[in-house]
């Protein structure tokens, strides 16, 4: 039996290639590939972003070879980023809830 972070692995690259292989190559993402997984998997934080050309902004960021195709290694940059934002939140919150127990 896979363990949590084996089956979060698993869930990523799944996501990844469920998207990819939609249309062109079925290894790497198109602009538009990118745009349907970042609405259908990644909404809040689609939402948060006031900019409406944020999608095609990060896709170039993340096209690191310029390739126009972002594959799972481009794509882990975007995953990375956001996980260390989530954590940056993650550790704030902890330190708010310590000094909320000492007092
Ligand atoms: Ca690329």
């Amino acid at each position: 039996m896979p363990t949590e972070l084996e089956r979060a692995m698993e869930i990523l690259l799944c996501q990844f290639h469920k998207y990819a292989c939609k249309e062109g190559k079925s290894n790497s993402l198109s602009r538009c590939e990118l745009k349907k997984l970042m609405e259908n998997e990644l909404p809040t934080f689609l939402k948060s972003q006031k900019d409406p050309g944020a999608v095609d902004k990060i896709f170039k960021d993340l096209d690191c070879d310029g390739d126009g195709e972002v594959n799972f290694q481009e794509y882990l940059s975007l995953i990375g980023g956001l996980s260390l934002s989530c954590n940056q939140l993650y550790e704030m919150h902890l330190r708010q809830q310590n000094q909320q127990c000492k007092k």
